[in-house]
């Protein structure tokens, strides 16, 4: 294909910055930006070699000296002829050096075009492009691992087996409906029967990753709420590291909700520090009460906090019975144990006397000294463990979800179908429907509208 360049370690300075070409034609350009210091010149040094040379203009002045390598094809990221130069970071630099590419008749690349054609030439399917910007887009170690596990085909290798199963099946199906009067091997029930009955299992495992799978990538969506004064905000900072949110003595100091991204105990937590609860007659703060009533509503988890260091009062117990009887699991937090002189656990009762749905975990900490974070961060870890058990086959792509459900469900209606005694091409019709799921999936039937959405989000240069 036509070749393309762009600077693929962004926009800002940096000790040393990428500069990427690939496409037909792009060794002879690229002979005109760069002279290697010693020996012929770059398009006539040996593969995959580090050369270090004079980074020239278009003029041929010199811009920088640095490093550059070739990839023939189809030994490269993309599958084509490939150069990358290493030099300074200066966006400068490498602008210019886009520049002198240009000139020589390379266009800049669009944003993912790179491992688009890494994808159209095979280097790589559908599951390993998303984890390409799975992977850049990574927010936490857990999450970085999942996706490199599936840049390394943990995706795509179950995806292939079931694949292949039904590749058979269907085969052997269209053997019969083909040519129903050759005395052609039997379908072979049992085979065929345990062959639809592995693809589902092994697609129900899949699925049985998704819920993990977004607490992995969206994270867990987390409500700091209690009255006011409790030290909401104060575990807010704790967890984040740093003074995110107004702390002060004076009761009902935040008022709007105040988010931030935290990682505990491995978790990635969208922690929302909410108004302290209570009845209030000034405008402002009543609307961040109404704030922080929804953000407990819609929360995946409740961080109930509870002013250790004194007894509890009505509002405290108000506030457990409207966590405990949310949907999301809670965790009853006592505060400013430092102080500690108040209880470390309240059973949990309604109004009207009835025991309600107890917290996942009820932990003491204090803000101001971090002691009892271990143990908040042991309970978030309990609650929502990332790890894959098996590395990196989390699910973390409703797209991806949606296939593997559709997949999933075609072979149990072609089972059914199957075991119902149908006839072979209403059992076809099935398979063919959870393969082209799967197409869709690898990429080897995708749409091209689809394909092109995937490769816009990533970045230019990639
Ligand atoms: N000793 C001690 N004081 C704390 C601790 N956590 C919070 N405080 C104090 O308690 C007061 C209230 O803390 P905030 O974090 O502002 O409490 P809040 O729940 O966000 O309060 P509102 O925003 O008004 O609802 C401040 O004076 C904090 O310094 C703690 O762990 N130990
Ligand atoms: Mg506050």
């Amino acid at each position: 294909m036509e070749p393309i360049a762009a600077i693929a370690t962004g926009s800002s300075t940096a000790a040393i910055g990428v500069v990427r070409v690939s496409g037909d034609g792009c060794f002879a350009a690229c002979d005109r930006v760069f002279r290697p210091l010693h020996g012929e010149r770059l398009s006539a040094q040996p593969p995959r070699a580090m050369v270090y040379g004079d980074v020239l203009d278009g003029n041929g002045t010199l811009l920088d000296r640095g490093l550059a390598v070739r990839f023939p094809a189809p030994h490269s990221y993309t599958g084509e002829d490939c150069v990358e130069f290493d030099c300074h970071g200066s966006p400068v630099v490498l602008g210019e050096l886009l520049r002198a590419l240009r000139a020589a008749g390379i266009r800049q690349a669009e944003a993912g075009e790179f491992t688009k054609r890494a994808f159209l030439n095979g280097r790589m399917d559908l599951t390993e492009a998303e984890a390409v910007i799975d992977l850049i887009d990574a927010e936490t170690p857990a999450m970085a691992k999942n996706a490199a596990a599936q840049l390394g085909g943990a995706l795509r290798r179950p995806l292939e087996t079931v694949r292949s199963a039904l590749l058979d099946v269907t085969s052997r199906f269209y053997a019969v409906v083909d040519y129903p009067d050759e005395d052609i091997e039997d379908v072979r029930p049992a085979e065929i029967a345990a062959a639809l009955e592995t693809a589902d299992t092994t697609l129900t495992a899949l699925l049985s990753t998704c819920e993990r799978g977004q607490v992995l990538k969206q994270g867990v969506r987390t409500a700091i709420v209690g009255r006011p004064n409790v030290g909401k905000s104060s575990l807010l900072n704790a967890l984040a590291g740093y003074d995110r949110a107004i702390v002060t003595d004076v009761p009902g100091t935040t008022r709007d909700t105040v988010e931030e991204s935290v990682l505990c105990g491995g978790v990635l937590l969208r922690l929302i520090d909410t108004a302290g609860l209570r009845e209030t007659d000034d405008a402002v703060e009543r609307i961040g009460v109404e704030r922080a009533r929804s953000a407990l509503e819609s929360a995946d988890l409740v961080l109930a906090v509870i002013d250790g260091s004194q007894p509890p009062e009505q509002e405290d117990l108000a506030l457990m019975e409207a966590a405990a009887c949310g949907s999301a699991p809670w965790i009853q937090v006592f505060s400013k144990q430092d102080l500690c002189c108040g209880p470390s656990s309240i059973f949990v009762t309604s109004t009207q006397g009835e025991a309600l749905r107890a917290p996942a975990a009820t932990v003491s900490l204090s803000a101001l000294t971090g002691e009892g974070l271990d143990e908040l961060e042991r309970a978030v870890a309990a609650l929502f463990p990332v790890d894959a058990p098996a590395g990196g086959s989390l699910l973390t792509d409703r797209r991806q979800e949606d296939a593997v459900s559709r997949a999933r469900d075609a072979i149990r209606r072609g089972s059914a179908a199957f075991y119902a005694g149908m006839t072979p091409d209403a059992v076809l019709t099935d398979l063919e429907e959870a393969l082209n799921a799967l197409g869709e999936l690898t990429g080897s039937t995708a749409r091209e509208d689809i394909v092109s959405a995937i490769f816009s989000r990533f970045c230019v240069g990639k």
